[in-house]
């Protein structure tokens, strides 16, 4: 039985493309800054997010550590939407390693408004912490992959600079965001000081991301990134794969997202399921309270059909589509959780 596995984007496999440019990659010592396929990918990278430098990091998770440890200070504050992934999901890196206190604010898909962070922001005072960051994540995954409205984050990264903080995006799927919007990459990391996104979800990479921001953070981030282990070596072996996923990965995003809808107005029609939030790219949260059953009891039923999705919470399910999640496989899943709510 073939696994449809709707975990995540981030168990992609490398295509047949990104092996042949790994295994043609031209490489050197990337601590020394002399392996050509790693800094072409960062000047590309940093071309198209409209930044002046890049650097390649193995992951999501350092990439957002070395932004948060090269735009601040330890004992600072940084504010963060309460659902944000580097609060929630990064192993607690922000306060262990990065020396932080996050200030939360409660967003709604994701975006608080500039009231509340007006509201939110303290005048010095001997009391306090001083305040240096704002981080937002687009696309937001704990609302499902929602989209940020752009003009509310340009409005919102205003008054944060007005109050003399830094902006970092969490863009680990930017290019969703970018392709649900009908707004390139630049735009959408414009109002920021500083982008990462990530290779390895839905463009398909083996491993990496990009963090770009000005000539001199880079600088302060690439230093940050020895200090997390995350100096590589012959680090093009790993770049090479991310020319792929930016050039020809990227374009192909509305598939996934086409599927998702696909796939959430299918299980949507199940009496019982209910689809948390519209979709708009490549994420689907479901459900089942209304159907009496527990997520963790759907999970198992889905595992013995062959399919694999993450249960989150008692009653809630996470189901991300990806370029190996075919049409059919969407209509499999439908008629499979069908027919367990029938047997029920
Ligand atoms: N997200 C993963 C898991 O960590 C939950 C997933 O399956 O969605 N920012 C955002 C918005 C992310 O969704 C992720 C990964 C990261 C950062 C971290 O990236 P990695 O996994 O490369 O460290």
């Amino acid at each position: 039985m073939r696994t449809i596995d709707l975990r995540s984007d981030t168990v992609t496999q490398p295509t047949q493309r990104m092996r042949e440019l790994i295994s043609q990659a031209v490489v050197g010592d990337d601590v020394y800054q002399e392996d050509p396929t790693a800094s072409k990918l960062e000047a590309y990278a940093a071309e198209l997010m409209g930044k002046e430098a890049a650097l390649f990091v193995p992951s999501g998770t350092m990439g957002n550590l070395a932004a948060l440890m090269s735009h601040t200070q330890p004992g600072e504050e940084v504010v963060l939407e309460a659902d944000a992934h580097i609060y929630r999901y990064e192993v607690g890196g922000i306060c262990r390693i990065a020396g932080l206190v996050p200030l939360l604010l409660p967003g709604q898909g994701g975006l608080f408004t500039v009231e509340q962070l007006k509201k939110a922001l303290r005048p010095r005072n001997i009391h306090y912490p001083k305040t240096t960051l704002l981080c937002l994540e687009n696309t937001h995954n704990n609302s499902g992959g929602q989209v940020l409205p752009q003009e509310q984050v340009v409005e919102v990264a205003q008054a944060a600079k007005d109050a003399g903080l830094k902006l970092h995006l969490d863009g680990a799927r930017i290019f969703n965001a970018a392709v649900a919007s009908g707004t390139d990459v630049k735009t959408l990391a414009e109002p920021f000081d500083s982008v990462m996104f990530c290779l390895s979800k839905g463009l398909a990479a083996p491993v990496g991301s990009l963090l770009a921001g000005s000539a001199d953070f880079i600088a302060r981030a690439r230093k940050n990134r020895k200090i997390l282990g995350g100096g590589m070596r012959q680090a093009g072996i790993l770049a090479a794969a991310g020319f792929e996923s930016l050039k020809v990965m990227a374009k192909r995003l509305e598939e996934d997202h086409r599927r998702a809808k696909r796939l959430a107005e299918g299980l949507g029609s199940i009496p019982g399921l209910r689809v948390a939030n519209p979709v708009q790219t490549n994420i689907v949260m479901l459900e089942t309270a209304e159907a009496g059953i527990t997520a963790g009891e759907l999970a198992a039923a889905w595992s013995d059909a062959g399919i694999l999705a993450v249960a989150r919470s008692e009653y809630g399910l996470r189901l991300v589509t990806h370029y190996q999640i075919s049409d059919a496989d969407v209509d499999y899943v439908v008629s499979a959780t069908r027919s367990y709510f029938n047997s029920l």
